[in-house]
């Protein structure tokens, strides 16, 4: 990057703080994004003369709202529920719900940019969205979430439609939820449409769904390695989350005969040398969604296995990272204790786990590093494929779904490689690069034939 384009680089980032005064992961998500994008369109001045990035990073709108409900014990409980539609340039808004009481309107931002791109890079027609609620599914009885989601969609009902936007799941949101929120839509609209992704198989959900981001992010691993002609097979891969993208890609990379040692949750993680292996992982997906428990319970069951209470696994020595649990839980100097002991591939599984630092020290080292908007696209892509399957009221098979979903990551990957490789490199890729421009291109050429909307 010249000298000029880095002080426009800076004084771009420094209006976007400026314009979104409190929400430092919004600023994080779109300055990651304009290193690379800045540098890729200096010298393409219609991207400039249409202010195209500056209007991907205002969203197109931000909707928020009061959500009331009441607990078990007759209390009224008052939460904030959003929706955040960043861009609907390439196809109807699209992207998860997230029910976490950390959730801020700075956290909905970031993931409705970032899913911008992701949805970009799968080929198929979706916008960017995210929207979630400041509401902890923690400790609440079925009812008391029932009662939540149909108060939280009796607002979200008039901003979402098949053709308009179309929700999903994200942290804390799973096919519970998504039961209530879908029976909520369809009580009040009197219309069965597929508003919503990740439901049940009953009413119009797809096979492969549940399994598709945590089978995806290993299917793109194993891309990035095959390139080297090199496999997962025999690899210890260090896993963090226990939710449904970190127990599928555990699962994946067992099969494939990778040897996890780790999990984890907001409580802290566990560390099994003996591998998390099929038995193990079935037995956390009981403990994870039968009885909503935590993943120290682990180490009573499988007495080899260790708990590391308020820690996170990056110190344990690996080859394969896969961070799958939430926003910034790796550090700079959590990559940079992975680097030294000889971890070879990072693949994000959740949306940018990884700080900027430490994402500077996976560029600077030149480890394979997949970024969350490429390597963790699956689940929205086959939600893509959940919507097409109900606009033409069919059911496709699990071989089909299975052979699109990684077709899918494999179109992803070659983009990623297409606008990523470094000259000169060797033929290193620099997959941060390669998912933000090609992620960029797609949408900014079609708000160029927009003009200006
Ligand atoms: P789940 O709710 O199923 O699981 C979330 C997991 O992450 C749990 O183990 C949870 O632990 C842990 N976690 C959540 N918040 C924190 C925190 N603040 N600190 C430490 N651990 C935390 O969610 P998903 O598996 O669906 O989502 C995980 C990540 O993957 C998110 O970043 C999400 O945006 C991303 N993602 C999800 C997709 C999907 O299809 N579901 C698609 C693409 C990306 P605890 O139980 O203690 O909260
Ligand atoms: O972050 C994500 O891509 C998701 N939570 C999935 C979104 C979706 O619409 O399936």
């Amino acid at each position: 990057m010249s000298v000029t384009d880095h002080v426009d680089l800076e004084r771009f980032v420094a209006g976007v703080h400026k314009r979104n005064p409190g929400q430092p992961e919004y600023v994080q998500a779109v300055r990651e994004v304009a290193e690379d994008v800045f540098d890729y369109i200096a010298d393409k001045e219609q991207y400039h003369e249409y202010q195209i990035l500056r209007r991907i990073a205002e969203p197109d709108r931000v909707v928020s709202f009061r959500v009331c409900w009441e607990d078990d014990n007759g209390n009224i409980r008052v939460q904030r529920g959003w929706r955040v539609q960043n861009n609907n340039a390439i196809g109807p808004y699209k992207g998860g719900l997230r029910f976490h009481p950390s959730v801020t309107e700075s956290i909905l931002k970031f993931l409705a940019f970032e899913q911008t791109f992701k949805n970009s890079l799968t080929g198929l027609p979706m916008g960017g969205a995210k929207g979630g609620a400041n509401f902890n599914p923690r400790g609440k009885s079925d009812h008391e979430v029932m009662r939540f989601c149909q108060s939280f969609m009796t607002e979200l009902y008039r901003h979402v439609g098949a053709d308009v936007d179309v929700p999903a799941g994200d942290i804390g949101v799973g096919p519970r939820e998504i039961g209530f929120m879908f029976g909520q839509y369809k009580r009040i609209t009197n219309q069965f449409t597929g508003v919503l992704t990740g439901k049940a198989l009953e009413f119009g959900g797809s096979l492969i769904r549940p399994e598709a981001t945590g089978y995806g992010v290993v299917y793109f691993l194993q891309d990035m390695l095959e390139r080297r002609g090199d496999t997962v097979e025999g690899k210890v891969a260090v896993v963090s989350g226990s939710g449904n993208v970190a127990l599928h890609a555990a699962e994946k990379l067992s099969q494939l005969g990778a040897k996890v040692v780790t999990l984890s949750d907001s409580d802290g993680f566990v560390h099994d040398p003996s591998g998390i292996d099929a038995e193990k992982l079935a037995w956390v997906k009981a403990l994870k969604s039968n009885r909503r428990g935590r993943i120290a319970e682990y180490v009573d069951r499988f007495p080899g296995a260790t708990f590391h209470a308020g820690q996170r696994p990056w110190a344990v020595p690996c080859e394969l990272a896969l961070p799958c649990a939430t926003q910034n839980e790796l550090t700079g100097d959590d990559a940079r204790t992975l680097v030294a002991n000889g971890c070879i591939a990072v693949a994000e599984g959740a949306n940018m786990p990884t700080d900027l630092d430490g994402v500077h020290v996976f560029k600077d080292e030149r480890i394979l590093f997949a970024p969350g908007k490429a390597a963790n696209a699956g689940g929205v892509a086959v939600s893509g494929l959940e919507m097409s399957q109900n606009s033409a009221r069919i059911s496709w098979s699990e071989e089909q779904l299975r052979q699109h979903l990684i077709d899918i990551m494999r179109g992803i990957h070659e983009r990623c490689v297409a606008y990523g490789a470094v000259p000169g490199g060797d033929g290193h890729v620099d997959y941060v690069r390669g998912a933000n421009i090609a992620g960029f291109v797609k949408v900014a050429d079609a708000m160029l034939a927009f003009g200006v909307v």
